[in-house]
């Protein structure tokens, strides 16, 4: 490289010990004079971050040497005995997988797994595709959006998944908001979203949560769904739907597809990012799947090729371990069969922590009205407590949640529900705590 002499650079190192000033040019190497002495770090300009508004409670939950902590932050099932559950059936995929000497550890193709991507397409489709997490088939297309969709704006519901807010950004798609939760109601502001979406530009990109919508757990009725689809329709706007909760809403994997397929009856073009970390448990292997619903299979094809372009130098090509336990659980008769069983047990043990909960409210009088408790869907309550209160139930009663009010219901068992209800009644009140 012209210039950069070893007389050259010891004179910048020796520049740079005098005044500690930044003297290297472009193009020139200057390695790190001062290693090893003490002197302020390359990194020193760096703040602090602060945790993740969802994960960290988690991290702080830990933290928390009190016996009687409840951990109502993350959305992740819990058992009754407030353990993290791997089911069965994933058990079982997991054996077969061991057992059979035929796996490898190759590279996947960059998409994934193909048996995987067909069979979660079908999954959420009843009869198009690419395989990550949940959040990574969020990240991937956007950046596919972002790189090949004219109108590169998202609109998210107000409140949404934090992560919506940085993850479409990141990936070169603004976000805008529209309408969604009514404090006042506790339910859909459905005139609103509906205003919205027939102001919002024509093309513009449309989040929607496939079901069991997070943190609020209000959806669309069946009519509401289809109000929504005709002005998105009208609009040509595209749907990219987010679907996590498949199956956790209603215990029926048919009925939470509800929405996505009826986007997809009417002929439409639509993306679809899938999450098997709740429906099967899967947290920690980080699998999942995108769909971009083509109305040919010539442009699905150039759109694959697409994607693989955005995958490539994003993380090359997704782990197999996740996709295969999917893919045995999905291929499979009655793997299959129990799985449905499974998470029917999960989804009506959520739904009758919600009858207890709001049954111990009602006895301890708690002042307000509680049938949102009843009346939201999926793993989270929107219990409408403001920071200060939940600030207040944590650290009196070492209660973990979200800010924004947000109890996962997955995580709270018989046993739990008299110290939540003591909490919320003790923060409704603005009582003093109790430790
Ligand atoms: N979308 C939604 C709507 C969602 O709630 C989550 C996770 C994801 C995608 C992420 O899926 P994954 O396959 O894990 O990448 N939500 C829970 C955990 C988290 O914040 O990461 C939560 O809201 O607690």
């Amino acid at each position: 490289m012209s210039g950069s002499t070893p007389e050259r650079r010891m004179a910048t190192m020796a520049a740079h010990l005098r005044d500690g000033e930044e003297t290297a040019k472009e193009g020139l190497i200057v390695p790190w004079p001062t290693a090893g002495v003490a002197a302020a770090s390359v990194f020193e300009h760096i703040q602090q971050a602060p945790e993740d508004p969802i994960l960290g409670v988690t991290v702080a939950f830990n933290k928390d040497p009190s016996p009687m902590k409840v951990n109502l932050g993350v959305g992740a099932y819990r058992t009754e005995e407030g353990k993290p559950l791997v089911l069965n059936v994933v058990r079982q995929a997991e054996e077969r997988l061991l057992a059979d000497r035929t796996q490898n550890k190759e590279y996947q193709p960059i998409t994934g797994v193909a048996q995987f991507n067909k069979l979660s397409a079908q999954l959420i489709l009843g009869a198009n595709r690419c395989a990550l997490s949940g959040t990574g088939a969020l990240r991937v297309g956007a950046e596919f959006l972002a790189k090949h969709y004219g109108k590169p704006v998202i609109y998210v519901p107000v409140p949404t998944w934090g992560n919506h807010n940085k993850i479409f950004p990141l990936g070169g798609v603004p976000v805008k908001p529209y309408h969604y939760y009514d404090p006042k109601t506790r339910g859909l502001d459905y005139q609103g979203m509906i205003d919205d979406l027939r102001a919002a530009p024509v093309g513009a990109v449309v989040l929607l949560h496939a079901c069991a919508h997070n943190p609020t757990g209000v959806d669309p009725t069946e009519e509401q769904w289809e109000g929504i689809r005709k002005v998105i329709r009208s609009k040509q706007q595209l749907p990219f739907f987010d679907c996590a909760y498949q199956g956790f809403a209603s215990g029926s994997l048919d009925t939470d597809a509800h929405a996505v397929r009826s986007f997809v009856a009417d002929g439409g073009e639509c993306l679809i990012a899938q999450s098997y970390a709740k429906n099967m448990g899967l947290y920690g292997e980080r699998i999942g799947a995108l769909s971009i619903v083509c109305r040919s299979a010539a442009v699905a094809s150039r759109v694959d090729s697409q994607l693989k372009l955005v995958i490539r130098p994003m993380y090359s090509s997704p782990p197999a371990h996740g996709a295969l336990i999917a893919a045995s659980i999905l291929s499979d008769r009655d793997l299959f069969a129990d799985w449905t069983v499974e998470l029917k047990a999960m989804a009506d043990r959520i739904i009758s922590m919600r009858h207890q909960l709001y049954d111990t409210l009602k006895a301890r009088g708690t002042p307000g009205d509680w049938t949102h408790i009843l009346k939201q869907i999926g793993m989270f309550t929107f219990t409408g407590l403001n920071p200060e209160q939940v600030q207040f139930m944590t650290r009196e009663y070492h209660i973990y949640m979200t800010l924004d009010g947000r109890i996962s219901m997955a995580g709270l068992s018989t046993k739990t529900i008299p110290h939540l209800a003591d909490a919320i009644n003790a923060a409704v009140l603005g009582l003093q705590g109790q430790s």
